[in-house]
C-alpha cells in the first residue's frame, strides 16, 4: 500500500461501512472514532496495515510454556499485606475484574496458604486412609491415578472472602472484596471409590483430612458429604495442579468453604466424632452478637457480584454498557440473577450464560443504557433451592458485626457521574 492509498478513502464503503454506521448508533461515542479509520486501508477498512504483517513473528519454540502477552501484565493475583502476619500465611486474590466467562486460569487462581506452599515430589508423596476402616491403605500417586477418573467444574471460595466488609465498605477493589474465589475443572477420583476400597465402617460418621504442609491443615468432614460428591484431584483445568493449589493431590469438596478443600492431601482418617481442630474451633467459626459461635457452617450460600463495571473497571462513557458478573451457590445451580441500578429499589432480570452448572460460577449479563448520572449497581442471585442472596443489613441482623466469615451479601457499586466506580454500602 502506498502513501496515497492510506490517505484516500476507498470510494465504496459497502457492507462494512454500513455495519460501522449501525454500530455507531448503538454504541454511541465509543465506536464513532472507528469510522475515520475505515478509510485508511484496503484489506481491512477499519485499520491501517498492521506492523506485524511486515516481518516474521516470534517462534513458539522460545516459549515452550505459553505466558500472557506483555500488554496483559497487570492481570495478576494481588495480596493485601496488612491482612495476614506473614507472607507464608497469606492470601492472594483472583483478578475477577479482568476475567471473562466462568473458568479461572490456573496462574490467576487465588491462593490461601497457612504455612506457605510445599514443593512435593509426586514420586515421594503418599495418601493414607486409616481409622475406622476394614483395610487401611496407602496410595502412591501412580496407584491413585489407576482408579476411574471424573472431571467436574466447581467454584472454591474462602469463607473469609468479603470478611473485611462486615463493619463497612473498606476496599476500593473488586479483586479485594470478592477475589477469594476461583472456578476450575478438576480431575481426579471420587472419594467414595477410595472409601469403598478401604471399607469404611458403618460407625464412621466423620473423616479427618490432613495436608502435607507446614500448617498440617486438618479439617473434619461428615461421611455423608464425603460419600456424596467429594473428589481427590490431581488436575486443574486440564493440567496437573499448580504447587500452590495443592500439587500433587488435593481434596475438592464441592460447594463447601474453601478451608475444607485440603491441599497436599496426605491422610484421610475415619472416626465417630469430629476432631475439633484449630481450623474448626478458633478459626472458620462465626462469633455472633451474643458471644456464641456458629460452627460447621460449611456451605457457601448464594452470592453474586458485578465484575464490570466495578472500581477497577470504571464507566467508558454514556450509552450502552454491558453489566456483567458472576453468581454462585454451594447448594446447587443458580436459577436467577437480578440487577438493580438504583440500589435495590427496582430489579431487572439478567441473562444467564450457559453452561449453568451446579456449585459452579455462573456468568450473567445485563444491557444498560447509562445516562451519565449517579447510579447504585447491585446484583442479587437466587439458587435452585429458592434461597435469595441477602442484603448486608439482613445478614447483620442475624450475625451481628463480629463476624469475619460467610459474607454473601449483595454488593453495591456506586457509579459516579464522572464514571468512577466506588465500593459503598446501602442500608
Ligand atoms: N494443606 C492445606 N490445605 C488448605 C489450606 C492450607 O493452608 N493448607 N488452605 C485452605 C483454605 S483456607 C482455602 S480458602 C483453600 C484455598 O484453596 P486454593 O489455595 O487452591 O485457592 O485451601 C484450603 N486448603
Ligand atoms: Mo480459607
Amino acid at each position: 500500500m502506498n502513501h496515497d492509498e492510506q490517505h484516500n478513502p476507498p470510494k465504496k464503503i459497502g457492507r462494512l461501512g454500513f455495519l460501522a454506521k449501525g454500530a455507531t448508533t448503538i454504541a454511541g461515542a465509543a465506536l464513532a472514532s472507528a469510522v475515520p479509520a475505515a478509510a485508511a486501508g484496503e484489506t481491512n477498512p477499519f485499520a491501517p496495515r498492521s506492523p506485524g504483517m511486515d516481518e516474521l513473528g516470534e517462534t513458539v519454540i522460545a516459549h515452550p510454556y505459553g505466558m500472557p502477552i506483555k500488554y496483559e501484565a497487570s492481570v495478576i493475583r494481588r495480596n493485601v499485606p496488612f491482612l495476614t502476619a506473614t507472607e507464608e500465611s497469606s492470601v492472594s486474590f483472583t483478578p475477577l475484574q479482568d476475567l471473562d466467562g466462568i473458568i479461572t486460569p490456573n496462574g490467576l487462581c487465588f491462593v490461601r496458604d497457612h504455612g506457605g506452599t510445599p514443593i512435593i515430589d509426586p514420586a515421594e508423596h503418599r495418601l493414607m486412609i486409616d481409622g475406622l476402616v476394614d483395610r487401611p491403605l496407602v496410595f502412591t500417586m501412580d496407584e491413585l491415578k489407576r482408579y476411574p477418573s471424573e472431571s467436574h467444574i466447581h467454584f472454591t471460595e474462602c469463607p473469609a472472602n468479603g470478611g473485611m466488609e462486615w463493619r463497612g465498605a473498606q476496599l476500593q477493589s473488586l479483586q479485594f472484596t470478592h477475589g477469594m474465589v476461583h472456578c476450575c475443572e478438576w480431575t481426579g477420583v471420587k472419594l467414595s471409590v477410595l472409601m469403598k476400597e478401604a471399607g469404611v465402617k458403618p460407625q464412621a460418621k466423620w473423616m479427618l483430612a490432613e495436608g502435607a504442609d507446614a500448617a498440617a491443615m486438618t479439617r473434619s468432614i461428615p461421611v455423608w458429604k464425603a460419600l456424596d460428591d467429594v473428589m481427590v484431584v490431581w488436575s486443574q483445568n486440564g493440567e496437573r495442579l499448580r504447587a500452590s493449589n495443592g500439587y500433587p493431590v488435593r481434596l475438592i469438596v464441592p460447594g463447601w468453604q474453601g478451608n475444607v478443600n485440603v491441599k497436599w492431601l496426605r491422610r484421610l482418617k475415619f472416626g465417630e466424632e469430629p476432631w475439633m481442630t484449630r481450623e474448626e474451633t478458633s478459626k472458620y467459626t462465626d462469633l455472633l452478637a451474643d458471644g456464641k459461635a456458629r460452627q460447621f457452617a460449611w456451605i457457601i450460600e448464594t452470592k453474586s457480584v458485578i465484575t464490570s463495571p466495578c472500581p477497577e473497571n470504571p464507566m467508558k462513557g454514556k450509552g450502552f454498557t454491558e453489566v456483567t458478573g458472576l453468581a454462585w451457590s454451594g447448594r446447587g445451580k443458580i436459577t436467577r440473577v437480578d440487577v438493580s441500578t438504583d440500589g435495590g429499589i427496582n430489579w431487572h432480570p439478567a441473562k444467564l450464560q450457559e453452561p449453568v452448572l451446579s456449585k459452579c460460577l455462573t456468568r450473567f449479563r445485563f444491557p444498560w443504557e447509562w445516562h451519565g448520572t449517579s447510579a447504585l449497581l447491585q446484583s442479587r442471585a437466587v439458587d435452585e433451592t429458592g434461597y435469595v442472596q441477602p442484603t448486608l443489613t439482613q445478614l447483620r441482623a442475624v450475625r451481628g458485626t463480629n463476624a469475619i466469615y460467610n459474607d454473601n451479601a449483595i454488593q453495591t457499586w456506586h457509579v459516579n457521574p464522572d464514571g468512577k466506580v466506588d465500593n459503598v454500602q446501602v442500608s
